[in-house]
């Protein structure tokens, strides 16, 4: 695989003119920030790039200067520019199969391909590979290549694209990768005209009535066990239509078990009745592996942070049955 420095990227995007640009499925902050910033830079070098993406943009990003020129892949419409191009840009994304139904035609083009990463384990289908996992974003190293040709190209929206980035992968600048560094893009960000307020409002701050009554709902149902470093949430369907939620609505309700003081092991299972099935996520710190358990039960992820889904059944004998499955942990 080749890895390439700073110079040798830019050198890169200079030869060429015909740019396809896009990320992985399900984007992020960090995705929409730096393939729109990249994207808006290369406007500015006279370039023809185009930002296609596999899914819609979420209500919470669409506020973002320029994002109204990325276009949802489409065969009919895409699949002869991607074939035709001069460069493939892969951001914020190392493996071609997250890219979904883009993957054929990326694989397929004879373009030269660019991975611009900062995820671990690239695969090996790109020409050129900038990537570095001590980034805190991908959005930290497309700062570093605008700014290698030129500060002046920080334009306002691409300040924006880029605080978002960085904001969003450091889960708002508190995430381990979080360094003096990122502090230093930030001020200058900030000097380039990013409004970190607007920003927190239009990304964060945008939660759905039913998701806030759930959440409330979730909290009451709160029970600890193994002297209070087990935490665990059970949510049934009956929960969710109390509410009016739908699915989206218990995003993020896990995350909420790992505040509490102590809690090394956080579990939230709710009852998709729509789905046939009950979803459990789960969540931990320091050596706490939850990936191990949810493996036994057909589910998989992370260390820290793992989930599995299971058919319908009793949610309270599930529950006990987990809780009383997981004694080895403590
Ligand atoms: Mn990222």
């Amino acid at each position: 695989m080749k890895y390439c420095t700073l110079d040798e990227i830019c050198i890169t995007l200079e030869k060429y003119e015909n740019i396809l640009i896009t990320s992985h499925v399900n984007p992020d902050g960090d995705s929409y920030g730096s393939t729109l910033s990249l994207f808006l830079f290369l406007n500015q070098l006279n370039k023809n790039p185009r930002l296609i993406f596999f899914n819609d943009i979420p209500e919470n990003y669409k506020y973002l200067d320029g994002l109204e020129n990325l276009e949802i892949y489409d065969a009919n419409l895409h699949d002869k520019f991607i074939e035709e191009c001069d460069i493939i840009i892969v951001a914020d994304v190392n493996d071609p199969k997250r890219t979904k139904s883009l993957e054929n035609p990326i694989r397929n083009s004879n373009a030269f391909k660019i991975v611009i990463d900062h995820h671990l384990e690239p695969q090996p289908f790109a020409d050129q590979y900038f990537v570095d996992t001590d980034a805190c974003s991908t959005g930290e190293l497309v700062y570093k290549i605008i700014t290698n040709f030129n500060n002046q190209f920080i334009t306002p929206a691409i300040a924006n694209a880029l605080y978002v980035a960085i904001m969003t992968d450091t889960g708002s600048f508190r995430f381990p990768r979080t360094d003096s560094e990122v502090f230093m893009i930030i001020s200058r960000l900030l000097q380039y005209g990013a409004d970190p307020v607007k920003n927190y409002e239009e990304v964060y701050n945008q939660s759905s009535l039913s998701a806030t009554k759930l959440l409330g709902l979730a909290y009451t149902k709160i029970e600890m066990h193994y002297n209070n470093l087990l935490c665990i949430i059970v949510l049934s369907d009956g929960d969710f239509k109390s509410v009016n939620a739908i699915e989206e609505d218990n995003e993020g309700i896990v995350e909420k078990t790992m505040a509490l003081k102590g809690v090394k092991v956080g579990i939230f299972i709710s009852e998709l009745k729509h789905r046939n099935e009950i979803r459990i996520s789960f969540r931990s710190k320091d050596q706490y592996n939850v990936r191990e358990y949810a493996s036994t039960i057909g589910g998989g992820g992370h260390l820290n942070a793992s989930g599995a889904r299971v058919p319908l059944q009793n949610l309270d004998d599930l529950k006990n049955k987990i809780i009383k499955d997981l004694a080895y942990m403590f």
